[in-house]
């Protein structure tokens, strides 16, 4: 038998989309797998003292296998990875053959249970229950809601399925809880959303790197690499309310940790611009050759002396004179942004306030300097560049622009007059569920809003409103146990597509080996849906056919992909976009001209809002919420990887011993965080990383345990974004009960 060929391809999970090479075990030449070998080396968050950033990316053995997977998984040689893998990418090829996967779709029946029906019959079904509800409804009964995990080809045909498939504007997606309020602020400054303007690996040259809320050593953990020359510098400057895996790269002279009040973080950011403009230390000429709205800025930015900002923070002066003047030393500096300060509802603002504080000390598009957001999910930034937004058509291009839909509308061969107009962002979308005008069926393809969404118990309500729930996946996530229908659908590796990373470089996944026979890629499920609802133009199920309508229909766009095909990703050059047919494409943004018609960035002032929810009241702490280096999201993939869930198998509530002795709990006792919304039951972690006015929970688990049973729907006015990070909850010991 000959073996087939490995498959160059990238994780399946976060952004970073670390490279990596899959064999199919037969391929693999046998070796002796001795016990250390076998281990994945994980970077675990918690031996980060120890951690040798560079032995990370070359020590990683070449072969890894857990229990027995048709493929195996090595680290690739990439700018952004340099080899290097977390736990997550090393048992990724686990879920290929879980005994979870659904194999074939599956239909709830009266009794609530599921039971096998064929593709035909599903497929039928769905499509006449989607026409009677469209001509009794109306077309925008029918919503889509789409992911930020899905390549550039299914997000591409999502939009546009939905635009003139269903005909309806009711599609959006969870980049949405994501990356909306970055990307609304870049728009807005720059003129144009990449999240990186620049290669990954322009950081390495920096000697002061400032991160705000993002703990990318467990995120990302390879990204830490790129930290290393101004950890070196003792220039790497960290801003979270919890000493962080990434927080503590700052210390032995690293750099520095500023601790701030939860929400806090626009002060902060314009305490940092006052001393700024105070001290004397902006880029005039910058200012004046590529930015218009200073004045306005240094006015508003007046009444935020440091005194003022440290009472607010908590973020002591000197640390903050320390920090701006560092920012301005004129030697490379980055400021970087991550969900810790988006995800609020004035997380655009906040994003701005970074924005304008890298403005006036001119570091956009000038040489080793810049501005970035972290984009989380695996094709964050290709999910929101192609359709799936419900204000957007593809490009990047807005739907209610009257060129943008008569250009969009010539390559999908419909009337500009038949698309339909801007939908209603995630949180709105979700909570119009079963409500007069709202939506009554659904599609969902590559989410799990029962547990991601903010406030899941209106969530729940609203799915159980639906006529109809149909739930693409592979596996029966805690969204698709609600379904009517559950289709099965590819995973990474048994599919070809292109995603485009944190960094906007656009790349290949290639398939590896076969799907169970039972699964469907989604192309083709768009295209008999498609079929069977008469649907005007041509749905593909062929990704490289897909990929080059994208890259027609993008043309002239923000996000120009028109230079773009496979080959030129095969050959292995580097493609950033804007990649319009012709260039080499755009690996760095802004050196000449940020992309507003005048070339100049806008410095929008922003100022602090009252909160929704009061924090701080008496008796009440601040729940914060974020991510586990071992769970990617809802937890519905890493949940049902062994080696994963075992290393952490619940919810754990992170306490400062002195709240908790107040509180009459101690480690490993049960919990319960409780506010108006709900109530969460997890097993309490004492531990002086977080201050003693927060309580934090990952939000990987479901069931009792789900920390979005506590989160508020409040969202961005501009974004959409909704107060994940921060929530107001009271915590009580849970005396009855004895725990494990
Ligand atoms: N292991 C793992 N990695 C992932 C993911 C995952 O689920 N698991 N998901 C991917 C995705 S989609 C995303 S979006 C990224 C997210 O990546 P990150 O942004 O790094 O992740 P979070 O843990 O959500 O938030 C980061 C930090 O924000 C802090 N924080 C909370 N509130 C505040 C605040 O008010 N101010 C400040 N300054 N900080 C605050 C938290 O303490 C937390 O340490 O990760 C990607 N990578
Ligand atoms: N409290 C709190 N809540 C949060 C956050 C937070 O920090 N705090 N972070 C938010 C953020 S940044 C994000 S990105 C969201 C993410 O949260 P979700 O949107 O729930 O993301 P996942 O858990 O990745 O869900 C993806 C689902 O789709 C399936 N899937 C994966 N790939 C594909 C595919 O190609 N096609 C199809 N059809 N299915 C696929 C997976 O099996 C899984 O069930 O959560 C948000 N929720
Ligand atoms: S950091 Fe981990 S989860 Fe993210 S792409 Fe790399 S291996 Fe995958
Ligand atoms: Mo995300």
């Amino acid at each position: 038998m000959t073996p087939a060929p490995a498959a160059a391809t990238h994780c399946p999970y976060c952004a970073l989309q670390c490279a990596m090479t899959l064999t199919p075990s037969a391929a693999v030449p046998v070796r002796p797998l001795a016990a250390p070998s076998v281990t994945a080396p994980s970077v675990t968050a918690l031996s980060v003292t120890a951690l040798s950033v560079t032995a990370l990316s070359v020590t990683a053995p070449s072969v890894v296998s857990s229990g027995e997977p048709r493929v195996t998984v090595s680290g690739r040689d990439f700018p952004t990875n340099r080899g290097g893998l977390c736990k997550k990418g090393w048992t990724s090829t686990v879920l290929l053959d879980s005994p979870d996967r659904i194999a074939e779709p599956m239909r709830r029946g009266a009794d609530g249970t599921f039971s096998p029906v064929s593709w035909v019959d599903a497929l039928d079904d769905i499509a006449e229950r989607l026409r009677r509800g469209r001509a009794e409804h109306g077309a925008d009964s029918v919503g889509v809601f789409g992911g930020g995990g899905l390549t550039n080809e299914k997000a591409y045909q999502l939009g546009k399925f939905a635009r003139i498939a269903l005909g309806t504007s009711r599609i959006d997606y969870n980049g949405r809880f994501c990356m909306s309020s970055a990307a609304a602020a870049g728009n807005r400054a720059f003129g144009v959303d990449r999240g990186l303007p620049f290669p990954l690996a322009a950081l390495g040259s920096a000697e002061t790197i400032l991160v705000l809320g993002s703990n990318v050593a467990e995120t990302m953990p390879p990204f830490i690499a790129h930290l290393e020359k101004a950890r070196a510098n003792g220039g790497l400057v960290v801003v979270d309310p919890r000493r962080t895996a990434t927080v503590r790269l700052t210390e032995n002279g690293g750099g520095t940790h500023l601790q701030p009040t939860p929400g806090s973080d626009l002060v902060l950011l314009l305490g940092l611009t006052h001393i700024v403009i105070a001290e004397k230390l902006v880029d005039e000429r910058f200012l004046r050759e590529r930015t218009v709205g200073f004045d306005a800025l240094a006015r508003s930015v007046g009444a935020w002396w440091p005194q003022r900002v440290q009472s607010v923070t908590g973020v002591p002066v000197h640390q903050l004179r320390e920090v701006a003047r560092r920012l301005a030393s004129g030697r490379g500096s980055y400021i970087l942004t991550g969900r810790g300060v988006e995800q609020h509802v004035d997380g655009t603002d906040t994003a701005t306030a970074a924005i304008n504080l890298a403005l006036v000390l001119g570091l956009p598009g000038t040489p080793h300097s810049g501005y970035g957001t972290l984009t989380g999910q695996g094709n964050g930034q290709g999910g929101r560049e192609h359709g799936q937004k419900a204000d957007q058509l593809p490009g990047y291009r807005k739907i209610v622009d009257p060129a943008a839909r008569a250009h969009v509308a010539a390559v999908w061969g419909v009337d500009p007059d038949d698309l339909p107009g801007a939908g209603l962002p995630a949180v709105e979308l979700l909570n119009s569920f079963g409500q007069p005008g709202g939506v009554r069926s659904l599609l969902v393809h590559g989410s799990n809003v029962v547990v991601s969404a903010p406030n899941v118990n209106r969530v729940r309500a609203g799915l159980a409103a639906l006529d109809l729930l149909v739930v693409c996946d592979f596996f029966f996530s805690e969204t698709a146990s609600l379904a009517d229908y559950v289709l099965p659908v590819t995973q990474w590796a048994e599919e070809e597509g292109t995603m485009t990373s944190l960094e906007g470089r656009v790349i290949r996944r290639r398939k590896a080996l076969d799907a169970p026979s039972g699964v469907r890629n989604e192309l083709w499920i768009m295209r008999e849906l498609a079929r069977r609802l008469e649907s005007p133009g041509v749905f593909s199920e062929s990704p490289a056919e897909v990929f080059d309508e994208l890259a027609r229909a993008s043309e002239g766009g923000l996000a120009d992909y028109s230079g773009i095909d496979y080959a030129l990703l095969d050959s292995g050059a580097p493609v950033y976009w804007p990649y319009p047919a012709g260039s080499n494409g755009t690996p760095r943004l802004f050196q000449a001209a940020f992309a507003h018609p005048d070339g100049l960035a806008r410095i929008v002032p922003v100022t602090p809002r009252p909160a929704p929810e009061p924090l701080n009241t008496p008796g009440s702490l601040t729940l914060i919420t974020g991510r586990l280096l071992e769970h990617y999201q809802s937890g519905a993939q890493t949940r049902r990887v062994p080696e994963l869930n075992d290393a952490k198998p619940h919810a754990r509530a992170e306490l400062h011993p002195t709240t908790a002795a107040s509180l009459g709990v101690a480690d490993g006792d049960l919990v319960e965080l409780g506010n108006s919304r709900g109530s969460v039951r997890a097993i309490a972690l004492v531990t002086a990383t977080i201050r003693p006015d927060t309580v934090f929970l990952p939000f990987h688990f479901a069931g009792s345990e789900c920390a979005n049973l506590l989160t508020q729907d409040a969202t961005d006015p501009i974004s959409g974004m909704p107060e994940f990070k921060t929530t107001a909850v009271t915590v009580r010991a849970v005396r009855e009960e004895v725990t494990a």
